[in-house]
């Protein structure tokens, strides 16, 4: 670490008022260039214990930047992990309130539920797989708080990896007999198609996601407790919207989920 703790707690104030206030920064590693990994997955720690502070529940974690076309759309080249509290949660179908965010967009994502814990090191995509409970739809909503979405690896690790909102539903489906890097999925907005893939597009096989985050945690001496609900990451590149939106993700298999921009 080459922060101490209060420039840690500094940053993540700073990084959470930029949240809750609605409006952008630029990138923390402007200022603090020396910085180190350890030191943005601390500030992004001590965003959530912030949040839990104030009585918030932990209601997901997520994986971002595991498809070659986000790695590219945001010019980074490594996967990043991070959290969503209750309150980042979208009821299927519900709505999201854009007076609250800064410049969201939308991402269409498998979303894995566990019913055994995974601990790394040496967590695989068997060991996932044989952890999973059921896969079902998810949209992710990103809102950067870094101006105009630019940043680099540790200040948007320190920044949550940009999570803000999430939905999930449609059918759930269990994975024994599916290979789901063949699973299609389509994402409108207002009607249109506007992201098409397969889910091989996260790292090949979106379980490896999952996988790579059982073994970020278990560096750090954590799992991932059974029953936790995972965003496995953007498919495609993520998609811009704004008030008067509706978008659903198709999932093949497993139906569809949808939240609405007011
Ligand atoms: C970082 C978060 C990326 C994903 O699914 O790839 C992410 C960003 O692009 O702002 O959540
Ligand atoms: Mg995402």
């Amino acid at each position: 670490m080459k922060l101490d703790k209060a420039t840690i707690d500094a940053l993540a104030e700073h990084l959470e008022s930029c949240q809750l206030q609605v409006r952008d920064t630029t990138k923390i590693t402007d200022d603090h260039p020396d910085m180190d990994w350890a030191d943005a997955y601390a500030i992004q720690a001590a965003i959530l214990a912030r949040k839990q502070a104030r009585g918030l529940k932990l209601a997901g974690l997520k994986a971002g930047l595991t498809s070659f076309a986000k790695m590219k759309q945001m010019g980074v080249n490594s996967p990043v992990f991070g959290w969503m509290t209750e309150d980042y949660l979208v009821p299927h179908g519900g709505e999201v309130k854009t007076s609250e965010l800064i410049h969201p967009k939308v991402e269409p994502e498998i979303a894995f539920v566990l019913k055994k814990a995974l601990r790394g090191p040496g967590c695989h995509i068997g060991a996932v797989l044989a952890a999973t409970d059921f896969v079902l739809p998810g949209i992710e909503v990103i809102d950067s708080r870094y101006r105009d979405f630019k940043f680099d690896l540790k200040s948007v690790i320190a920044d949550n990896t940009s999570a803000a909102r999430f939905v999930v539903g449609g059918q759930p489906m269990a994975i024994r007999g599916v290979d789901l890097r063949t699973v299609g999925i389509v994402m409108e907005k207002n009607g249109q198609p506007v992201a098409f893939g397969a889910a091989a597009a996260v790292l090949g096989h979106p379980a490896t996601a999952i996988a790579m985050l059982a073994n970020h945690l278990g560096a750090r001496g954590q799992e991932i407790p059974a029953g936790t609900l995972i965003l496995s990451g953007g498919i495609t590149e993520a998609v811009a919207v704004a008030a008067g939106d509706h978008v659903t993700l198709k999932v093949q298999g497993m139906g569809s989920t949808g939240l609405r921009f007011i």
